[in-house]
Formats: C-alpha cells, sequence, structure tokens
C-alpha cells in the first residue's frame, strides 16, 4: 500500500460508539441494580475513594448516605428523560462532586465528576445565558442567530475555536456558517467539511443528546468492570453518558487539527441534526456540570428560534404565493385549459423558476426561457410515476433521474406537478448554479494512508481544495412545493365544476 491509499470507510459507520466500554478518567461512573453496584469504571479508587474490586457487588451506600440516595432516587423518578444533575459529597473522603444520573439497561447510573473548586455561583451562570439568549433573540435571520450564539458560547465557555458547522442534507458535507476564534487561529469560516467527518451513527446519537464534552484527547479511558454485562452480553449502553469514552477515529481527527479538548451542542431541526456548535480548545479542558446544563440550554433555544425563523421566512413566501394562487384561480374559472397553456395565468409569479412547461393533452406551452424540444421529451421520458397533486422535484437532475440528465447547460432542477394519470402536469425549471466550495480536506479522498499508517488528513484552511459544485439548481423550498400543491388543487376544482356544468347542460 502506498501514501494516499483509500481507507475503508465502512470502519467508521460500523463502530458503535455507544459500546466502547469505557469513561474519560476525570469522572467516575457506577452502575447500581436493586441498590447494589453491578459496574464501576476502573478508576473509582482514584476519584471515588473505594477501588472497582471492593465496590461491585456491594450496596451503593458505600458511596452515598442514605440522604443522598434519597435526594438521587427522587430526582431520577421525576426524570423526564432529560438528565438529572446533583451535588453530593461521596466515598470516605467525603469529596464534593456533581453527580448526574441516568436509567439504562435496567440500572441507575451514577457519572461523578469532581466538583470544581472555584465553582461560579448559578446565579451569574443564570445572568449570563439570559444576557446570551436575548442577544440570540434579535438576530432576525439563521445567520445573524449562528453569529450572535457562537460568540456568546465562547464567551460564557471560553473555548479558542467555537464554530457553527450547518448540514447542507441529513448525512452530507457541511459548511461554517460562523466563527468565534482566538486571534491566532486560521479562519474557518466558509469551509466546507466531508460528509465522513462525522458518521451517521454519532449522527443519530447527537440527535438524542445535545451536548458531549471531550476533556481531553490524550485521555486513557477508565475501562468498565465488568466489561459485559451478564443479562445483555453486551457492554452497558453509554448513549446517555456524560462521560461517554470518544472513538479512537474522532481523537485522531482532533489531535491532527492540533486540538486538546472539544465540546459540541446539536442544534436539531423537526427531531433531525440540522448542524452543531463545535468548540475547540487548545488545552484540555472540561466543563462542570452546570455550565454543560447552560449550553445545552443554549443548543435548545438556538434550535427553536432557527425553527421560529424558519417558520416566519415559510410564512412570509407562502402570503406572497397565496396572493398569486387568487389571482390565477379567478382566471382559470372559466378558460382552462388556455388560461394555463397561453397565459394569462403567470405561473413564473406562484413559483420562481427560468421556465416553466404545461402539458395538457397533446398540448405542451413554454413560458420563460425558451427549451429545445428534446429537452422537454427527455424530461417527461425521465420522469418517474407519480400520483396527481402530489409534487416531485429536484435541485439535482442527473442524479434524480434514473435514466440521467444530459441538459445541465440548459436546466439543472425541475418541480413538477403532476395533474392527471395521463401525463398532464406543470413543470417549473431552474438552470445550473455553479458554486464554487472551498473544502478543508479532499471530499473525494478524506483519509489517506500515510507514513505512519492510516490518517485522517488534517483539516484547515491551509490546506483547502476547491471543487465547483456541477449540475445543481438552487434549491426548491418547501413554500415552492406548498404552493404547486394548491396550484393543483385550484386546477381540479375548476376541472371538476366544468364538469358538473357540462353534465348539467347535457341532461
Ligand atoms: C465526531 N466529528 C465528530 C464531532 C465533530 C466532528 C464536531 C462531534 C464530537 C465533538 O464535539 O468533537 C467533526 N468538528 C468536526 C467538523 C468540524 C469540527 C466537521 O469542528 C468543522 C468545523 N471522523 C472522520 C472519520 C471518521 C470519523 C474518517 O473524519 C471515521 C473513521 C469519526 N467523528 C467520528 C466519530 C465521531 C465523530 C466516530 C463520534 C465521536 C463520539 O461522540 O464518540
Amino acid at each position: 500500500q502506498s501514501v494516499g491509499t483509500p481507507f475503508d470507510f465502512t470502519e467508521c459507520v460500523r463502530e458503535q460508539i455507544h459500546l466502547l466500554g469505557g469513561v474519560q478518567s476525570y469522572g467516575a461512573l457506577v452502575a447500581v441494580r436493586d441498590s447494589v453496584v453491578a459496574v464501576a469504571s476502573s478508576n473509582t479508587g482514584a476519584v471515588l475513594g473505594v477501588a472497582p474490586a471492593e465496590l461491585v457487588g456491594t450496596p451503593l451506600s458505600r458511596l452515598l448516605s442514605p440522604d443522598q440516595i434519597d435526594a438521587a432516587l427522587t430526582l431520577e423518578q421525576a426524570d423526564t428523560g432529560e438528565t438529572a444533575v446533583l451535588p453530593v459529597t461521596a466515598g470516605p473522603h467525603r469529596r464534593a462532586f456533581d453527580l448526574t444520573l441516568h436509567r439504562v439497561d435496567g440500572r441507575l447510573v451514577l457519572e461523578f465528576e469532581p466538583a470544581e473548586p472555584d465553582r461560579p455561583p448559578f446565579t451569574r451562570f443564570y445572568t449570563l445565558v439570559r444576557q446570551a439568549l436575548t442577544r440570540l433573540q434579535r438576530a432576525t435571520s439563521v445567520t445573524e442567530a449562528c453569529q450572535a450564539a457562537v460568540r456568546e458560547v465562547r464567551a460564557i465557555t471560553g473555548y479558542d475555536r467555537v464554530v457553527a458547522y450547518r448540514f447542507e442534507t441529513l448525512d452530507g458535507p457541511g459548511e461554517v456558517v460562523a466563527e468565534d476564534r482566538a486571534a491566532e487561529l486560521e479562519p474557518w469560516l466558509g469551509l466546507w467539511f466531508p460528509a465522513t467527518d462525522i458518521p451517521p451513527q454519532a449522527r443519530r446519537l447527537y440527535e438524542r443528546n445535545w451536548i458531549r464534552v471531550i476533556a481531553d484527547v490524550e485521555d486513557p479511558t477508565a475501562s468498565l468492570t465488568p466489561p459485559r454485562l451478564a443479562d445483555t452480553g453486551a457492554p452497558l449502553d453509554l448513549s446517555r453518558s456524560v462521560l461517554r469514552t470518544v472513538s479512537p477515529f474522532h481523537l485522531e481527527y482532533l489531535r491532527n487539527i492540533g486540538v486538546a479538548s472539544s465540546m459540541s451542542v446539536s442544534l436539531l431541526a423537526e427531531e433531525r441534526l440540522w448542524g452543531l456548535i463545535a468548540c475547540h480548545g487548545r488545552r484540555p479542558r472540561r466543563l462542570g456540570a452546570e455550565l454543560r446544563s447552560a449550553c445545552e440550554f443554549f443548543g435548545v433555544a438556538l434550535s427553536l428560534h432557527l425553527a421560529a425563523l424558519r417558520a416566519r421566512d415559510e410564512a412570509v413566501g407562502l402570503e406572497r404565493g397565496r396572493a398569486a394562487l387568487a389571482r390565477a384561480t379567478e382566471t382559470m374559472a372559466d378558460a382552462l385549459p388556455t388560461a394555463l397553456l397561453e397565459g394569462p395565468v403567470d405561473l413564473l409569479a406562484l413559483v420562481d423558476a427560468d421556465s416553466v412547461v404545461v402539458r395538457l393533452g397533446d398540448e405542451t406551452a413554454v413560458r420563460g426561457a425558451p427549451l429545445p424540444p428534446q429537452l422537454v421529451d427527455d424530461l417527461w421520458a425521465g420522469l418517474p410515476a407519480s400520483t396527481p397533486g402530489r409534487p416531485w422535484s429536484s435541485d439535482h437532475l442527473a442524479g434524480a433521474l434514473p435514466g440521467g440528465w444530459r441538459h445541465d447547460g440548459q436546466v439543472s432542477g425541475a418541480l413538477v406537478l403532476p395533474l392527471s394519470r395521463a401525463g398532464d402536469c406543470i413543470a417549473w425549471l431552474r438552470r445550473e448554479r455553479t458554486v464554487e466550495r472551498r473544502w478543508a480536506a479532499d471530499p473525494g479522498a478524506p483519509v489517506v494512508l500515510g507514513p505512519n499508517g492510516e490518517r485522517l488528513t488534517p483539516r484547515g484552511s491551509a490546506a483547502v481544495f476547491l471543487a465547483t459544485v456541477r449540475g445543481h439548481s438552487r434549491p426548491w423550498t418547501v413554500t415552492d412545493a406548498t404552493v404547486a400543491t394548491e396550484l393543483g388543487r385550484a386546477v381540479t376544482d375548476v376541472i371538476l365544476r366544468h364538469a358538473a356544468a357540462l353534465a348539467g347542460l347535457n341532461r
């Protein structure tokens, strides 16, 4: 094998990152069943003062007082699916910890993080977060909201680089859309990162958890005893663990880009991962439980604010579309099919496109930018079977049509509204929009075999890889599809009314 040989990506996708059987060693994990310790991390001796061998099989009262156990159980029972945090003093040395609780695999999982000695009072956090939220709420666009968010998260946490990273599609590549960083660091704003940098199983996990903290990329993981649970035969499921150890692939990635610690907060839209606020530290650092909660809360607030901005944009677009729709319906009332084929219904005012093609019976009409007949024929021939009234759309016809597409020079995107099973339809078409993308790593070969074996290649603007996106049009929006659907309904209404009138005449 030589330098530059491709790497087996199925390995990344298969890695079970919730079953790695270890925790970050600054804290300790204990899992309890029927008040008896069933699992302990290898570092309970150092962290809690009781070695795992002495702990497993003994009651939880070795660690916590009866009052603390009661408080923990009460908190956990009120559990709403969120992780619950409780300050405690634990073990023979009565050290102070933040205790995080959740239940999994039929066990209560207790994670002990040493409390920070100089922890700022809660009221200070509350004030910081409240101010941050106020600034966020003033943002009137997605970019502005992301900019406000990275600035606030960096101010609250002190990481060296904080970016808002937005995915193009659910499991696709992403772009740095906002950044706040220490002056010495190279800028990443506008850079694209390959889809493989965050494999799908990690994205699914991040849809269930709002936040993850990696305190030190050189940390020797504390493994769990026993490594597998007797009843499930698998390691304890660490999906919801706050101390969960991290994939060696990802640790390698972070070392490669000169990062010693990281934190990321999920940005969700309709429960799917839309992006991340990603933070990097040049030195190891962990976030205390309170600061982590504050960041988590911030992620929730930003996700809600982004949803509100999106809803507002859609509402504005829809309002404009509906006004045009009302005019169209009136015009069509006594002039179908001519109204659609010859105007005066302005189909390009309904949906913003470069051309529109109407096919009704044997007639085809094109408005907007002229189109060669071959293109229109190829489009009809290539379209998948569809249900009348339900729009089909693609901003990348070459990828979406089973038979391919050879007209990218003229058209790369289509929104098609089928009107009947016989092939009557309206198709809005958009031309190709080429965009130059600056990649932080070659998206075609994000991993290569280097002098020391397989390594993720370093990412960053120092090694920018330029590529032009071809064969794509401007994407269709939810509003475009909604307006098309409503037009379909209006056309059907008019046709039905005509049919009823004709039936009346014939009687
Ligand atoms: C996880 N990869 C991640 C995470 C980020 C990135 C943010 C979440 C964990 C964290 O907060 O550090 C990637 N970080 C980025 C990107 C930017 C950034 C894109 O700052 C851009 C600004 N990664 C690879 C390859 C594999 C891989 C080839 O490059 C697989 C072999 C794996 N990445 C990988 C895995 C995780 C991950 C497994 C999950 C880590 C975990 O939660 O255990």
